[in-house]
């Protein structure tokens, strides 16, 4: 017997119950257990039916992601799924908690399907750059019409039961075990004599739009509108339509064909590191998985301006009540106000109910003055980022916050270390940097300081999860991981526009490589302003951002500024910018030069990949792909690129260093250097990916 199938007669009932830990995935001992049991069973006259079911938290959450890309190990999935669909007695799948990719694959082979309510079905594949290999593109849109299917697949976001129930997905909902439901439901299959339904010899759902094509293709091009640089969607919305061309085992040869193109292709391979990769941030040295969280029931966040109400979002999205405190009642109703907006558009734009809206709103309290922060277990510190004022701040929350309370800074760059100074329990501060906009961003940059206790650590990191964000945590540094990246990038950007690149080039080499926002467009809506006065007061110079700036140009908010904006935020290329680099170049007596895009994106992506390494040196990040968290959930970097670290392991480092060399000497610039973590894996042959391994 398997040991994570088991078999049970129950009276002429089979019951096999599938246990396989953590998410029973359809790992190879699984498939071997179902293969045995399910031929044994169809020369046992003494089954009537068979019932599929899970121990544990959950139904099969899909193949095992971790065998992917390995020699196959038979027997394969589709032989289960043959043998289950052809089984020639009922089959029922009793479905709790998820049936998700291979898992939903299966149930569909089942002849019937009985779910609760909450379960979650669906086919994510695509989040991993696949498609439903296993059938699902050929046999859900004939359970539930192409349209639907199509947006399911394309979508990868799953259905509840009760949505299952309606859409025809599931026969029937269950409450309790799903064992004795299944049980149940067989015995009334059998006791009513009904005909086993096989998904693959009904295409009653594929009638209309094979009539009218435009049913299918209008749901496909909506779900496919924002996957920009992906194929994997594309080729989901192919096989679904391959429903309405042939027959079903020509769509299921169509099916596996993308499939393995998909599986073996660069994509997938960079989405299921990713996908990984997020799981790993979450684990953090020093803190063992039996580490207790603290309880987090109340949180207040400090600061209502962008990135206080953005964060105060997040929680009430959860359903967690946060109190938002200001110093005064104007700038606190002006905080208030904004957030409303923001639910308001989100409603206007049909993505929450207008009593969603008010239940999220009646989630926050806003209240004045820091006192209102005694109660909170999460004190959330967004204030203007200026070390005399967060320290103020945290010494004031050190005599209000209940004993025990995390505190936490949403600074970006400053040191946490000093900080926490400021209070008599540095073991209770850290850093949760969120990203802007924060109810939007997926990305907590977790900044543990020299003193910050695990347990603090574990709350920061479980917290962040119930909030739907991903966790990373990083070390104490200027700018922790993603800003100081970030520098390194900009430095380039920055020395790129004296030697000759405009700043539209570089936005463009920059988003075609799939970065949502070029760097000039990023500093568009930061304003130009800040920077500028922070140079006067420092007697520091940058000749093209402060002749833009003493042309009034400060970007975005007065409509020009690397680009001019004629009423919306799309920036158009200025000639009159183009008139003023000119100059400002003639005045300093450079010559400008025709910079390739290559150079461009090897200058741009280079240089951060160095300083990613210099991280790694410094312990500042555990792992490299913690830091292609980072760069994935806060920067928008291209999922299918993995991060870019991993990028550098697919270029290959020792390319990357010697470009590094070669652009330090080219240009004069030593922190262009290869750093020597990154010289080293280059003389060895080897990956950053070879350190995780280490
Ligand atoms: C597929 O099915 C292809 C078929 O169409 C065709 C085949 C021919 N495999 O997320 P969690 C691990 S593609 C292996 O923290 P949660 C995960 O790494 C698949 N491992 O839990 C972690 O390990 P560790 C389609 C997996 O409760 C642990 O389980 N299915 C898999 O927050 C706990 O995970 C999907 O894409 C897997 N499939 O969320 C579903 N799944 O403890 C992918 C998880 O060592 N999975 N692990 O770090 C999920 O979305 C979430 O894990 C789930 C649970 C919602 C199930």
């Amino acid at each position: 017997m398997s040991a994570t199938v088991k078999a049970e007669n129950r009276d002429g009932v089979l019951v096999l119950t599938i246990d396989n830990p953590p998410v029973n995935a359809l790992s190879h001992s699984v498939r071997v257990g179902l293969n045995e049991e399910l031929a044994k069973a169809a020369g046992d006259a003494g089954v009537k039916a068979v019932v599929l079911a899970c121990a544990g938290r959950s139904f099969i959450s899909g193949a095992d992601i971790r065998e992917f890309g390995k020699p196959p190990q038979p027997p394969g999935l589709h032989e289960i799924l043959d043998q289950l669909e052809n089984f020639p007695r009922p089959i029922v799948a009793a479905i709790h908690g998820n049936a998700l990719g291979g898992g939903l694959e299966t149930a569909l082979c089942c002849h019937f399907r009985i779910a609760t309510k909450d379960t979650k079905l669906g086919l994510p594949e695509v989040k991993l750059g696949l498609l439903p290999g296993a059938g699902g593109t050929q046999r859900l849109p004939r359970v539930v019409g192409p349209a639907k299917a199509v947006q399911m697949i394309v979508s990868g976001d799953p259905i509840n039961g009760d949505e299952g129930l309606k859409v025809g997905l599931v026969d029937e909902l269950f409450e309790g075990d799903p064992a004795k439901a299944g049980e149940a439901f067989a015995r009334k299959v059998i006791a009513e004599k009904r005909a086993l339904k096989r998904v693959r010899d009904d295409d009653s759902k594929l009638a209309a739009a094979k009539a009218d094509r435009s049913i299918f293709t209008d749901a496909a091009a909506a779900a496919n509108k924002r996957n920009r640089g992906l194929i994997a969607p594309l080729a989901c919305a192919e096989c679904v339509g391959q429903t309405l061309e042939g027959t079903f085992d020509e769509g299921l040869a169509f099916e596996r064909k993308k499939f393995l193109e998909l599986m073996n292709g660069e994509q997938s391979k960079a989405q299921r590191y990713a996908f990984f990769a997020e799981r790993e941030a979450a684990k953090v040295a020093g803190v063992s998985a039996e580490t207790k969280p603290r309880k987090i029931e109340r949180v207040a966040v400090v600061g209502a301006g962008t990135m206080g109400g953005g964060i105060s979002m997040s929680f009430a999205n959860a359903g967690i009540p946060v109190t938002i405190i200001e110093m005064g009642e104007e700038q606190l109703n002006r905080g208030l106000g904004v957030m409303k907006k923001n639910y308001d558009a989100t409603a206007a734009r049909g993505g929450l109910k207008p009593e969603d809206v008010t239940r999220r709103m009646g989630m926050i309290t806003g209240k004045v003055g820091l006192e209102h922060a005694k109660d909170a277990d999460l004190i959330i510190e967004a204030v203007f980022e200026t070390m005399a004022i967060k320290k103020e701040v945290f010494a004031k929350l050190d005599a209000i916050a209940k004993p025990g309370a995390v505190l936490a800074s949403n600074t970006s760059y400053l040191n946490i270390d000093e900080i926490a100074s400021s209070t008599k329990r540095p073991q209770d501060v850290l850093g949760m940097h969120f990203f802007s906009p924060a109810n939007v961003m997926k990305l907590c940059e977790i900044v543990r300081g020299a003193k910050t206790a695990p347990d603090v650590l574990a709350t920061a990191v479980a917290i962040a999860k119930r909030i739907a964000k991903v966790p990373a945590v990083v070390g104490n540094c200027d700018g922790f991981v993603g800003n100081r990246m970030l520098a390194a990038r900009g430095k380039q950007s920055d020395k790129l526009l004296y030697e000759g690149a405009l700043p539209q080039q570089i936005d463009a080499v920059v988003t075609r490589f799939g970065i949502p926002m070029g760097p000039f467009t990023m500093s568009d809506m930061a304003g130009l302003d800040i920077g500028w006065r922070s140079r006067k007061d420092r007697g520091v110079k940058a000749e093209i951002p402060d002749a833009l700036c003493e042309a009034g140009r400060f970007g975005l908010k007065t409509g020009k500024g690397y680009y001019k904006y004629e009423g919306g935020r799309a920036p158009i290329p200025d000639p009159e910018v183009e008139d003023l680099i000119a100059k400002t170049l003639a005045k300093m007596g450079k010559k400008p030069r025709a910079v390739s895009d290559e150079e461009i994106l090897e200058r741009m992506v280079y240089p951060m990949v160095n300083e990613g390494a210099r991280i790694l040196e410094e312990k500042i990040a555990a792992r490299p792909s913690d830091i292609d968290v980072v760069w994935l959930y806060g920067y928008g970097w291209p999922i299918y690129r993995g991060g870019p670290m991993f990028y550098a392991d697919s270029v290959g480092l020792k390319k990357v260093a010697e470009r590094l060399s070669y652009y330090a000497k080219e240009t004069g610039d030593p922190s262009l250097e290869p750093a020597p973590l990154l010289k080293k894996l280059a003389d060895e042959g080897k990956t950053f990916a070879s350190l995780a391994a280490a």
